[in-house]
């Protein structure tokens, strides 16, 4: 059948808003991320690290090792998001995520809306972890990215299930790719284990970074980045 260009690379992205790509890290590299993510989050100065009522963030893992060099460059990963951004771009972020054990839904939001300055924005979640529906995996309400309005305008319960949401589950070292403008949020994290992940967002290269790499970036790092990277990065 012919594709229909509009949908481009990715037309589950396209219709629904959001496309998990299954296995993007092999499973060996997998365990060598999640023992740098610990190792990582672990060592993190107080500055770097914030702990919300769910999740614990730390920031910067364009810093924060060989390990993580890779992650902002997967091909499927900068795809999907030229899929979604439609123009020249750059990292804006890239942070750890844990959603710690024992931990209730969070509300269904958008990151960026569609008439702000700041669209459009392709959001990543690398899942350190498997996402299940007993650990929180992030649940997003399909074709919402082309809906006017953000959740808080039409929902009195953001944290109550939405009609047609679905579960963003995946083995670890998946990628879930979505559109900044998609509803979406983690769920409750009922299983007695954190649910791990590296979470990051791509911009149109004249909007303003999340985080300022040029300032943070390390002697070490910039020594071992490729001129792609750093294109990527907008150093
Ligand atoms: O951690 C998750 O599952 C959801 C992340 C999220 O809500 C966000 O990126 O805005």
């Amino acid at each position: 059948m012919l594709r229909n260009p509009a949908e481009g690379l990715f037309p589950t992205l396209h219709e629904d808003g959001f496309v998990v790509l299954p296995g993007l890290i092999p499973r060996d590299q997998v365990e060598q991320l999640s023992r740098a993510y610990d190792a990582a989050v672990e060592s993190a100065v107080a500055d770097d690290v914030r702990v919300g009522s769910a999740t614990t963030r730390v920031t910067d893992f364009v810093n924060r090792g060989v390990e993580f060099d890779s992650v902002y460059m997967l091909p499927g990963l900068l795809a999907a998001s030229s899929q979604i951004i439609g123009r020249p771009f750059k990292l804006s972020s890239l942070h750890a995520r844990t959603l710690r054990p024992h931990m209730p839904t969070s509300e269904l939001h958008v990151d960026v809306r569609r008439e702000s300055r700041a669209w459009p924005l392709a959001g990543f979640i690398l899942m350190i972890d498997e996402f299940r529906p007993d650990n929180g995996a992030t649940r997003f309400v399909p074709g919402s990215h082309r809906w006017p309005d953000a959740p808080e305008a039409v929902m009195p319960d953001r944290r109550a299930d939405y009609d047609g949401q679905v579960l963003a589950c995946g083995p670890a070292g998946s990628v879930l790719v979505f559109d900044g403008s998609a509803w979406h949020g983690h769920t409750a994290n009922v299983s007695g284990r954190p649910r791990r992940s590296l979470q990051g967002a791509f911009i149109q290269r004249d909007a303003c970074a999340g985080t300022d790499f040029a300032a943070r970036m390390r002697p070490e790092t910039l020594a071992r980045l490729s001129p792609a990277a750093r294109y990527v990065l907008a150093l």
